[in-house]
């Protein structure tokens, strides 16, 4: 298949977007790592001060009651362990073998615009990890078909709201040039690819069908969006309500403001991607890996993957 063209360029300053109302729900922690269970423990004494009664002797005072000890204070609330059972998808590498494939039961790889396997890899690594000692490096050199993705089907049995959390690590800062680090097929649009990557040096959303990217590449739209550093580990999470049409993305548990589709378009955002009526993606598979139009080479690294019907997370 032909290479995807690259994203229109920037469109007109406009007016300023309002503010977007912020969200409100707490994000419930998740964790990938199965970790350990917290204890709590109070720590009471039930010793007596009490001396030994003389019967002879003058009644003493009447003691005063003693002073109850002070309530020890509340133990915090242990972070949610063994969420994993309850997620679609839940993976941290940890299982796999350093310089292997990763779950061949979980994961196939490839790329919906051509793949060279010899060329580009998605390899469990131990250099790098988000938690534990592993995570998945993906190579993808800056060269026609050098695309490669880890691909999962559960999103396709989530239901209308999906929401998914990952952690990536860049060797390279997004630039300029359009590129996708996260894909997914959906059925609703011939089957073609919505995708989330760089453009404009921020993150970005884009719809291969139309083009159409989120935000506007316009000034005021890519003020709106975030850059994701080169060698950090930074938390991304969306969810997609399938129903509704709508979009939202939180970078490092932070709702941003220019990745979100709600229904009203509003210039610099989501106005462009909202002139398809009736968006509502059928998601078929989840893919994570490196995409590239214009011979952008990155390493890049995947660890504490998650996919479910509520918000996720970034915790541990
Ligand atoms: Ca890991």
């Amino acid at each position: 298949m032909p290479t995807s063209p690259k994203t229109p360029p920037a469109r007109a300053l406009l007016r300023r977007r309002p503010l977007l109302s912020c969200l409100a729900a707490a994000a419930m922690s998740a964790g990938c790592g199965g970790g350990s269970t917290t204890v709590a423990w109070n720590a009471t004494s039930d010793g007596s001060s009490l001396g030994p009664v003389n019967a002879t002797a003058p009644a003493p005072a009447p003691a005063p009651a003693p002073a109850p000890a002070p309530a020890p204070a509340p133990a915090p609330a242990p972070a949610p362990v063994g969420t994993c059972s309850s997620l679609a998808l839940c993976e941290d590498f940890e299982a796999g073998t350093t310089g292997a494939a990763p779950d061949a039961a979980r994961w196939s790889i490839g790329a919906p615009d051509c793949s060279k396997p010899d060329v580009s890899k998605a390899l469990i690594d131990s250099t790098q990890a988000h938690t534990g000692s592993r995570s998945l490096r993906i190579e993808a050199p800056g060269e026609y078909c050098g695309h490669v993705f880890i691909q999962n089907t559960a999103i396709a049995s989530l239901g209308p709201v999906a929401y998914g959390r990952f952690f990536v690590r860049l060797s390279a800062a997004l630039t300029e040039q359009h590129v996708t680090l996260m894909s997914m097929r959906d059925a609703a649009d011939n089957n073609s690819e919505l995708r989330m990557g760089g453009q404009g040096g921020i993150l970005m959303w884009n719809r291969k069908s139309d083009d159409a990217t989120l935000p506007e590449l316009s000034p005021v739209g890519i003020s709106m969006s975030k850059a994701i550093p080169a060698l950090t580990w930074t938390c991304i999470e969306f969810a997609i309500d399938s129903n509704a049409g709508t979009l939202k993305t939180w970078v490092d548990g932070n709702a941003v403001a220019g990745l979100e589709v709600d229904g009203t378009a509003t210039p610099d955002v989501d106005r462009r991607w909202l002139q398809r009526a009736n968006w509502k993606p059928a998601l078929m598979d989840f893919k994570l890996g490196w995409e590239q139009y214009s011979n952008v080479a990155n390493t890049l690294w995947f660890d504490d993957i998650a996919l479910g019907t509520s918000r996720i997370g970034c915790g541990p």
